[in-house]
């Protein structure tokens, strides 16, 4: 049996809802295709979230990696491609921080790239129509700064990690004056448990996907 943890957020200053936070709950305990999923809420606060992944990772010693979080406007789920070592936040963090131009980790390497296979999950999506692309930013906030983190471990274990980025639910869409991209829940939770079942059981090296961007 594999075992993946799948993190996800707590409410923060912009999203009171946080759809990934909801989805990492409602996966806890899932068993599939050989593979045990731990869902970890972590809050949306810089000074938190290191402690907290390397206690679960330590405690479950995982395959897998995945932390999840939400991004307003986006209009599909994403497979995050790179990690940088900065912290530039837009809003405040849940302890009302806001970093600039800080590194997540003093002296580490520039960026990390994920290593999941995110094109074998990205045909993965494709061939459950879950729309979905490579994303080749996660910004400068706290899903950047964890999945760097997330990599950091990684970098010296036998485990896979990286980040997946999901819209808003269509459920707190539905409830906005104003029109904003959005998918289901349940699409949502089937994207990111097809995303840990595939990180844990792909053998071997990633797909060759055409899924570039010019910008
Ligand atoms: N999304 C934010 C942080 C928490 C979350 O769910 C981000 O994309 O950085």
């Amino acid at each position: 049996m594999k075992t993946v943890i799948v993190t996800g957020f707590g409410p923060y200053l912009e999203e009171a809802q946080n759809p990934s936070g909801a989805i990492a709950q409602a996966i806890h305990g899932t068993e599939k295709d050989g593979v045990r999923i731990h869902g970890l809420v972590l809050p949306v606060s810089a000074g938190a979230v290191r402690a907290l992944l390397e206690e679960e990772v330590r405690r479950l010693r995982p395959d897998v990696l995945i932390v999840t979080g939400v991004t307003r406007g986006r209009v599909a789920v994403a497979a995050e491609r790179v990690a940088v070592n900065v912290m530039d936040f837009p809003i405040p963090d849940v302890d009302g921080r806001a970093f600039i131009d800080e590194a997540v980790i003093d002296d580490g390497p520039a960026a990390y790239f994920s290593t999941l296979p995110i094109k074998a999950i990205l045909q993965a999506w494709r061939d459950r129509d879950i729309p979905a692309y490579v994303s080749n930013t996660a910004g400068t906030y706290l899903c950047n700064q964890t999945f760097y983190l997330a990599c950091h471990l990684a970098s010296s274990l036998p485990m896979r990690a990286g980040l997946v980025h999901i819209p808003l639910s269509s459920a707190h869409a539905a409830a906005s004056p104003t029109p904003i991209p959005s998918l289901a829940l349940e699409t949502m939770y089937e994207a990111v448990l097809t995303a840990a079942l595939i990180s844990a059981n792909h053998e071997g090296a990633d797909l060759k996907l055409q899924a570039g961007m010019t910008c």
